[in-house]
């Protein structure tokens, strides 16, 4: 029987490159299962809450992260979406809202740490408590 005996130092070379892989490949698989998917409200969904603080009470049970995926579900031609501007947020204005959609679900991947402000621009939804700021952390 040969056997092949590798010097002292390319064997520690070839382990510790073996050990890096491994290394990088669970590092790969932790950066993947740490991307979340969210449902906004849960199985209510995006919709007139029963109560103001509702979206409020979602949004801080939640640390959402850059790269994470939100999922606003509702009803067609009974609620929208629109991504506001804060001062907009805070008063309710639905006239001139930058982004409104009205399918049945949005989903979004958000990219940047920072605090998002959306709401219905169905007149009265907002003021009911169909609104939502959002704080996006760093992954
Ligand atoms: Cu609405």
């Amino acid at each position: 029987m040969s056997q092949i005996r590798l010097p002292n130092t390319t064997m520690t070379n070839v382990m510790s490159a073996m050990t890096m892989m491994v290394v990088l490949i669970l590092m790969l698989q932790l950066h993947e299962a740490k991307a979340a998917t969210y449902i906004v409200g849960d199985q209510r969904g995006w919709t007139i809450p029963p109560y103001d603080n509702y979206y409020k009470t979602w949004a801080s049970k939640h640390r959402v992260k850059v790269n994470d995926i939100l999922v606003f579900k509702f009803e067609y031609g009974k609620q929208n979406w629109a991504w506001v501007e804060r001062h907009d947020y805070n008063v309710c204005n639905t006239t001139a809202v930058p982004v409104v959609a009205s399918k049945y679900t949005i989903v979004l991947r958000v990219l940047t740490p920072t605090t998002f402000h959306f709401m219905c621009s169905f007149p009265g939804h907002c003021s009911r408590g169909q609104k939502m700021s959002l704080t996006v952390v760093c992954a």
